[in-house]
């Protein structure tokens, strides 16, 4: 059994989506950001790091990082094609562009989030989230003209990176400024968001009033 801590529109749609996509047996344990439990000792005991997304493994082991969570659930479950195995020549492409996704995507949303976390006056809060504006857009460029395949990343068909993209998209405030001039990645996300187990994880992750 897999315990995923998740939030709210949180990292962890990566994760549910792919354990969804696997068949994994697996329960959800909800993080409430909101009032802090991501920094409780409880949880820090389990997440040193004190972020979310995290997973339990079956041997009771806890790790956090979207990266590392859905690169070992790969290698738990071999035969998906989800990520490509250790022995197939893809993987080192793979593994470059995950954990691009996961550094130069993710980490820019952050900043695009928090830029009080990067900068000390007002002034200069104000510059870091411009600047996190233009290069999540520079992110969004090179993340569209690297998709080989049609309609997903990879020419080989369907991976978690086709997840991982499109949960990257579900954070950018204008979707449609996003998508109109990048025709590569607003095919790919159209095409994941139509899978089940997209929807799933999307069903657990909407905020209750987007939901609604
Ligand atoms: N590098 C981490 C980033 C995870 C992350 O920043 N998660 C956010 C929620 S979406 C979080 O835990 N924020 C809490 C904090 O920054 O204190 C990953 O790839 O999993």
């Amino acid at each position: 059994m897999y315990t995923l801590y998740w939030e709210y529109m949180a990292g962890s749609i990566v994760a549910q989506a792919m354990l969804e996509e696997l068949g994994a047996n697996y329960r959800l344990r909800y993080v409430d950001m909101g009032a802090s439990e991501h920094k409780t000792p409880s949880y820090l005991s389990l997440v040193p790091s004190g972020r979310v997304p995290a997973i339990e493994l079956p041997d009771r082991t806890t790790i956090g990082e979207t990266a590392a969570i859905v690169t070992i659930l790969g290698e738990r479950f071999p035969h998906s094609a989800l990520t490509p195995s250790q022995d197939d020549p893809g993987r080192a492409n793979f593994l470059f562009w995950l954990n691009v996704m996961a550094t130069s995507g993710y980490l820019t949303v952050s900043r695009q989030g928090h830029p009080e976390r990067y900068a000390v006056s007002a002034d200069a809060i104000q510059q870091v989230e411009k600047k996190a504006a233009a290069d999540l857009d520079n992110f969004f460029d090179v993340m569209n003209d690297a998709i080989t395949g049609d309609p997903f990343f990879l020419p080989r068909g369907y991976t978690v990176l086709d997840t991982y993209l499109t949960m990257l998209t579900e954070w950018s405030e204008n979707k449609q400024k996003l998508f109109s001039s990048r025709p590569s990645l607003a095919v790919l996300t159209q095409a994941t968001v139509q899978r089940p187990a997209y929807q799933t994880a999307m069903n657990t992750h909407l905020l209750p009033k987007q939901a609604a």
